[in-house]
């Protein structure tokens, strides 16, 4: 084989979407009834997806009432409803595979699909739990698939005590699940540092926003 088949062929595999198995994931115990999994790179070829969701999605940017002003929420975003055709087949492909290996410990399956475009290292979203919903009151699970350059997603129990920090980029998955909604926070911090663009994709059962 030429050298410059082989690049072409690695491109070529690293380049196509495809999603890995879920058996890998880990679970890690944070305390209080909440725990999350995270699969580093489920989704390979991530970069692709990103360009394509960037460039597709009717991105929102919104603004809030805060106190007496009006300020411009600081990421776009986007929401699909159960019934609403996701921007690429992968998500669906995505969202049912998480369906199916969470069916018996989650007892429904996950439904909506929200997504968080991060454009730069401004663009954040503040310390909160899913907690809108039905999060507020029972276990349930968000599962968040990181597309483009990794951010940090912290979290932190919400009595008090130490964050915990993970880098979620270029395919990879985590999975919130237990209390985590209602005993934990979570948050995607604004940083100086350079910082490419990520989406985030956001599956969550019915009710739980
Ligand atoms: O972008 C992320 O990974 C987190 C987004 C998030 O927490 C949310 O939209 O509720
Ligand atoms: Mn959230």
């Amino acid at each position: 084989m030429t050298a410059h088949h082989l690049q072409g062929s690695l491109f070529d595999q690293t380049d196509r979407l495809r999603l890995g198995p879920l058996h890998g994931i880990r679970r890690t115990t944070l305390g209080l009834g909440a725990w999350i999994d995270v699969l580093p790179g489920w989704l390979s070829g991530a970069d692709a997806l990103f360009k394509e969701l960037a460039a597709e999605v009717p991105w929102r940017a919104e603004r809030r009432q805060m106190y007496d002003q009006v300020v411009a929420v600081p990421r776009l975003l986007a929401f699909y409803g159960a019934d609403d055709a996701l921007p690429h087949p992968v998500l669906a492909e995505a969202r049912d595979a998480l369906s199916a290996y969470y069916a018996r410990e989650l007892g429904e399956p996950f439904t909506t699909s929200g997504l968080c475009y991060y454009r730069d290292g401004r663009d954040s979203v503040a310390w909160h739990g899913d907690r809108i919903g039905r999060g507020a009151r029972v276990d349930t699970m968000v599962a968040i698939l990181s597309v483009g350059a990794p951010r940090d997603l912290l979290l932190r129990p919400l009595r008090g005590g130490a964050s915990m920090r993970h880098a979620l980029g270029h395919g990879d998955l985590i999975v919130m699940g237990g209390s985590c909604q209602r005993t934990w926070e979570h948050c995607v911090p604004k940083t100086t540092r350079a910082a490419g663009p990520r989406i985030s994709v956001q599956f969550r059962p019915h009710g739980v926003r």
